[in-house]
């Protein structure tokens, strides 16, 4: 039996992490943050499968403490600031969470035991303002975000670590991938959580930024088998794992709006408040590199994941609807 742990396992991608590394039957262990209110509901359904061990990646000896306690095989950290427009508020804790914090993961790594996997959730919004179309694994990277920048950090020290120390250490580049379990705060959950809620008649209207924004959207669930399979090679490499396809924000209020038989001109409002300070206009990956090697493909397209997350949102806020 294999033992991994997982730091960001209360995020979305832990949680689907979680679950396909129990189904391939590996003892999980996650990282989980002590916070005022806690963060529980996307592994709620798993907190008797896995082991929960308390730490933040701004104290190392937190993490120390973890790996003597889990002694895993593989490592794999998502935990990080996120959210993009947070980095422009919080831009130090950003670089300390999402950069630094690499660098704390893979120190600890080292010391404890440099033969451990070690897989890192690089991030497309490396691209930023994108020198090529699409983008693959040679791409150079000019990101556009405190965020970006720190993901950048956190990507290059995984590369030094894995040349330094001959550890296998890699990062995929993931582009942006969603799911029922995405935060509210990102664009597509926040469309479609708020389109549900006006169907429902729980709210009169959708306020959106930048609906121009194209990205390169996937399901959360097709892409954690695309971290698995990296860590499974003989070679340490890094993957850019993508859809292919671009569709632009407004397109993704087009299909949630349709789906619900709503129109959208009535419900969808642009505030400025929602702008950023600089943006990643456009992203489409080429994930042909993963294909080949990895022999990963995504399953789920853009409509279906649409409609998933609707029907996901509709169903929970029915429930809730009906028990009060
Ligand atoms: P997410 O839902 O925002 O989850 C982030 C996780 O990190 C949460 O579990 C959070 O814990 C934890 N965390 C934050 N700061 C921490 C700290 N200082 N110490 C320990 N844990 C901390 O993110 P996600 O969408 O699952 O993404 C997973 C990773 O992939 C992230 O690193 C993200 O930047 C990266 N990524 C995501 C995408 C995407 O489209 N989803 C694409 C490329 C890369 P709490 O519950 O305590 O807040
Ligand atoms: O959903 P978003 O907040 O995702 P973003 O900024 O692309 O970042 C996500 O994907 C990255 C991978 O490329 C990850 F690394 C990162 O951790 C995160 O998961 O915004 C998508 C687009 C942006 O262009 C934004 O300006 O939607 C635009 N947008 C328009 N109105 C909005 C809104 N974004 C948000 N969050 N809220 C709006 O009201």
């Amino acid at each position: 039996m294999k033992t991994a742990l997982i730091t960001g396992i209360t995020g979305q991608d832990g949680s689907y992490l979680a679950e396909f590394l129990l189904k391939k039957k590996y003892h999980v262990f996650g990282l989980e943050r002590r916070t005022s209110k806690r963060n529980r509901e996307s592994i709620e359904h798993l907190i008797d499968k896995v082991e929960l061990l308390s730490g933040d990646l701004l104290d190392a000896e937190s993490i120390t403490r973890a790996l003597k306690q889990s002694k895993p095989d593989e490592v794999y950290n998502l935990a990080s600031q996120s959210f993009i427009p947070d980095s422009w508020r919080q831009p130090v804790y950003t670089g300390e969470a999402t950069g630094l914090g690499v660098t704390r993961m893979l120190e600890a790594v080292r010391e404890f035991d440099p033969n451990i996997k070690f897989y890192q959730a690089s991030t497309s919004e490396m691209f930023g303002k994108v020198r090529a179309t699409p983008q693959n694994e040679g791409t150079p990277f000019h990101p556009r975000s405190p965020y970006g920048v720190a993901k950048l950090y956190g990507h290059w020290i995984t590369i030094n670590y894995r040349e330094s120390y001959g550890m296998f250490a890699v990062s995929g580049i993931l582009f942006n991938h969603e799911s029922p379990r995405r935060g509210l705060e990102f664009v597509t959950r926040k469309i479609t959580h708020t389109a549900a809620k006006i169907k429902l008649g729980l709210a009169k209207e959708l306020r959106l930024g930048n609906t121009s924004a194209e990205r390169d959207w996937g399901f959360a669930g097709d892409y954690v088998e695309a971290m698995w399979l990296m860590l499974q090679q003989e070679k340490p490499q890094d993957y850019v794992i993508a859809s292919g396809e671009t569709h632009s924000v407004e397109d993704f209020v087009q299909a949630t709006f349709k789906y619900l038989k709503l129109d959208p001109k009535k419900y969808v409002k642009i505030d400025k408040k929602f702008f950023r300070p600089a943006e990643t206009d456009y992203l489409r990956g080429d994930a042909g590199k993963a294909r080949r090697e990895l022999g990963w493909k995504p399953k789920v397209g853009f409509e279906k994941l649409v409609q998933m997350m609707v029907d996901a949102d509709l169903a929970a806020l029915s429930s809730s609807k009906i028990s009060k």
